[in-house]
């Protein structure tokens, strides 16, 4: 390579990076513009907030993640014997991506290709290491809809994919939204294509907010994290320990949000957003809701999509939901 491509190539990544940085100060300043002040969920994720959410997954509180893995371990033979005989599979939101092993040893095979795709760099490390015994793996830190195009782009004559979405993240849209992420994943698959997606189910409230204020205070930090991450980037100046970690059970909505409440009258400078932001004591900064389904409204869902349902499996000690879906 010329010193001068290089040079050019290294000046597009660092546009990438300075478009990411401006789309988040944008963001930033639109959500804390807001009445009810907010902050984009998927901004959680910085190397520090992804490590903090993979603690969360080992609180005896938070049963989502074992019970996704329970399900996927104790059924993977049933899962795989209804998929096509040759696939392909990719995961959105892979993380390390501990719970597919399972699945991806049951499918087998001595060319299986699996595209993680997620937002954290270390973790698709961590991910690739762990599974490229099992299968051929392509990391792809992107997003959803960005890896899913790269990843079927790669698909070959006769194949079909598997796509995984697993530990309810399809809860963390509002329930509109979510509906038209699952029509727009449809619309880059073809038929005989297949879903496999965790959901979490509703249950008692006392139970789903501990999992979201555990008594270590990890799932604090990971929300707090948030705002660090914003004096970090941008160049913030927020004080993090005159914010306090809030989840509330939503029973309209039927869904867990997390909060940031402020804990005084206090002013805070975005430097990178050119922005100042006042808070009155009590005000809250609304950073994440996790839905929580009815099983009455999951095949409403793949109905309304473009799927149809292929299988159900159901967790008793943390009512979860695991769901085989093929296009139609
Ligand atoms: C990874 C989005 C499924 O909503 O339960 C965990 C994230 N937030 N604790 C969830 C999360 C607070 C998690 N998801």
């Amino acid at each position: 390579m010329s010193t001068q491509a290089f040079a050019s190539s290294k000046t597009k990544a660092e546009e990438n990076a300075n478009a990411r940085v401006r789309q988040f100060a944008s963001d930033v300043r639109t959500g804390l513009a807001k009445p009810q002040k907010e902050l984009h969920s998927k901004y959680l994720y910085d190397e520090l907030g992804s490590s903090l959410f993979e603690a969360i997954t080992h609180l005896p509180e938070y049963g989502i993640t074992r019970a996704d893995e329970r399900l996927l371990r104790r059924h993977a033979d049933d899962i795989a014997s209804l998929l096509p005989s040759r696939v392909a599979v990719i995961e959105l939101g892979s993380g390390v991506g501990q719970k597919t092993r399972h699945l991806l040893q049951a499918i087998g095979g001595d060319a299986l290709r699996y595209y993680p795709i997620d937002v954290s760099a270390d973790a698709l490390a961590r991910c690739e290491s762990d599974l490229s015994e099992i299968a051929e793996v392509h990391p792809l830190v992107q997003s959803y809809l960005d890896g899913m195009a790269r990843a079927t782009a790669e698909r070959q004559a006769g194949e079909s994919f598997l796509v995984m979405f697993l530990g309810s993240t399809i809860g963390n849209f509002e329930r509109k939204c979510a509906l038209e992420f699952l029509r727009d994943l449809r619309g880059s698959l073809l038929p005989g294509d297949m879903l496999l997606i965790g959901a979490d189910l509703v249950k008692e409230p006392d139970r789903m907010l501990v999992a979201y204020d555990d008594p270590t205070g990890v799932t604090g930090a990971f929300n707090l994290n948030l705002l660090g991450r914003i004096n970090r980037e941008l160049g913030g100046d927020f004080q993090l320990r005159d914010f306090e970690h809030q989840a509330r059970w939503n029973e309209q909505q039927r869904r867990i949000e997390m909060h940031l409440r402020s804990r005084l009258n206090q002013t805070a400078f975005i430097a990178e957003a050119d922005l100042t932001v006042s808070f009155r004591t009590g005000e809250t900064i609304w950073t994440e809701s996790s839905h929580k389904f009815q099983l009455s409204e999951l095949d409403g869902m793949a109905e309304q999509a473009g799927f149809s349902v292929e299988g159900q499996w159901i967790d008793r000690d943390w009512p979860f939901a695991e769901n085989l879906w093929a296009v139609r």
